[in-house]
This record gives structure tokens, C-alpha cells and sequence, in this order.
């Protein structure tokens, strides 16, 4: 279960952002209204949301997930592969003290937490774009002797781990057919996203509700099997910047 999160509204510079989505400028008054129906969904699911000002020369800033990675009692604060992101961390690692014992990232390793799934106490690391191998195995010293099974997934196309294996619950992952059938999931039950909707993978398990982004009918189709309820959010701004519901937040 979780009890608390931290996000950070979507400044004004918000266009300025990385993407390589060719959905438009995002419309930085749209994103506020839609980030803040996400912190009202985690605030409705019961947890402590903090939400942080936005960032001035930080246009990524928003997607606060790749910044740290919260495993058990564990607070490592990451250090992005995009040089344009590094900024975003200190702010970050200064709102999560407290949340866990402090660790970090460090050059020349590179990570961001968009490729880190932890569930119970397998951790699984994206190795893509962002997070290189170095980056990678420091994750893996820091949580493998608190008994988490660290196992690494080469990514390929696409921006992270997450753009394409979520967990939405139990013993069950979400997963786009890239990773689908691969056997570093091999004991978890796989459901696989309809060819089209692959970026509504990106769904958000909270205490028993899955966040799904609004407008995959065909994945919709899919969580409704598992009986959970269902809430859709709006993310359109986000996606024109490749972000997605896990990558506004941080849990814990
Ligand atoms: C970036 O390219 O870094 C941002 N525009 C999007 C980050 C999305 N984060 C995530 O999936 N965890």
C-alpha cells in the first residue's frame, strides 16, 4: 500500500520540455488542470500528496518519477541520463528526507526512475537511453542486500522500462509486446496491451484502483478483467512530452 507521494505542478516553460512524441506544444494551463486532477485521484486513493512548485529552466521537471527511486526503505535519488534533467534532483532530494535512508547515483553512472519497476521485492532495471549499466548495478549494490532480486531488462525502442511494463496489481504486469514473454518476467502473470495503445501500459496501480490514461478502449477492455476500479485521467499534455501517469509522481 501506499501512503504518500511527491509531484511537481508543470511550470510555464513546460514546451520547452524533451520530447520525441510529434503530438504538438503542450498547453502548459491544460497540463496544470489535468496534473491537478491526478494529485486530487492519489489525494481520493487516501495517500499524502506533496506537491511541489514548478522548477524555473526545468521543463521535465513535472515527471518527478525519473529523479529518485523510492524500494522499501530506500530513498536514491537518481541521476538522469538526459544532462538537461541533473538540475531537477537536488530540489527532489531535499523533499524526500525522511522518506527513507539516503542514497545516490553517481557519474559516471546514469539512471532515471522511469526504468526501475519495484514490486514486493523484485526490482527490475531498464538498461535504455537514460539508465546505463553502471547506473544500473549501483541500484542493484544498494537494494541486493536488503533481499531485492535486481534484474536487469535491455529496453530497445522507447523511452524507459515503464513506457512498457507496469505492474497493475497481485502478481500481475502489464506489458506492451516488446517486453511481453520475455523471461525475466517468467512467475508473473502477463497482460498484453492491444497493438495501438501502447502508451496506456503506462497505467498506475494505487492501493487497489488503476490510473489509466483516458482514451485506450482496448486496454480499458483488458483492467476491467481484473475487477478493479477504474479511474481515467487526462494526460494529453503529458504525452506530448513522452510522460505518462507513473512519471508525475513519486510513491511510497
Ligand atoms: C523526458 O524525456 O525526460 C520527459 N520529456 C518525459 C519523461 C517521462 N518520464 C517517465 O516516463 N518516467
Amino acid at each position: 500500500m501506499f501512503t504518500r507521494a511527491l509531484t511537481r505542478q508543470p511550470g510555464p516553460d513546460l514546451a520547452g520540455g524533451l520530447t520525441t512524441a510529434a503530438l504538438g506544444a503542450p498547453d502548459p494551463h491544460l497540463a496544470l488542470r489535468q496534473h491537478a486532477r491526478y494529485v486530487e485521484a492519489l489525494r481520493g486513493l487516501g495517500l499524502e500528496v506533496q506537491v511541489l512548485p514548478p522548477l524555473p529552466g526545468h521543463p521535465d521537471a513535472c515527471f518527478v518519477e525519473d529523479t529518485a527511486v523510492l524500494a522499501g526503505s530506500l530513498a536514491v535519488v537518481a541521476r538522469p541520463g538526459a544532462p538537461s534533467r541533473r538540475g531537477e534532483t537536488g530540489s527532489v532530494a531535499a523533499a524526500l528526507a525522511g522518506w527513507g535512508t539516503a542514497a545516490a547515483v553517481t557519474a559516471p553512472g546514469t539512471l532515471d526512475g522511469g526504468d526501475v519497476l519495484a514490486v514486493e521485492r523484485t526490482c527490475w532495471i531498464g538498461l535504455s537511453g537514460r539508465t546505463n549499466a553502471a547506473g544500473a548495478a549501483q541500484l542493484a549494490h544498494l537494494l541486493t542486500p536488503l533481499g531485492w532480486d535486481c534484474r536487469q531488462v535491455p529496453v530497445g525502442a522507447g523511452l524507459h522500462l515503464k513506457s512498457g511494463v507496469n505492474h497493475v496489481g497481485g502478481r500481475t504486469l502489464l506489458l506492451t509486446e516488446q517486453f511481453a514473454g520475455r523471461d525475466v518476467f517468467a512467475g508473473w502473470e502477463q497482460l498484453v496491451v492491444p497493438a495501438g495503445e501502447a502508451y496506456a501500459c503506462n497505467t498506475l496501480w494505487i492501493n487497489g484502483t488503476l490510473l489509466m490514461p483516458a482514451g485506450f478502449p482496448a486496454v480499458r477492455a483488458l483492467l476491467v478483467g481484473l475487477g478493479l476500479p477504474l479511474v481515467e485521467l487526462e494526460t494529453s499534455e503529458f504525452r506530448k512530452l513522452d510522460g505518462g501517469l507513473t512519471c508525475l509522481s513519486l510513491r511510497s
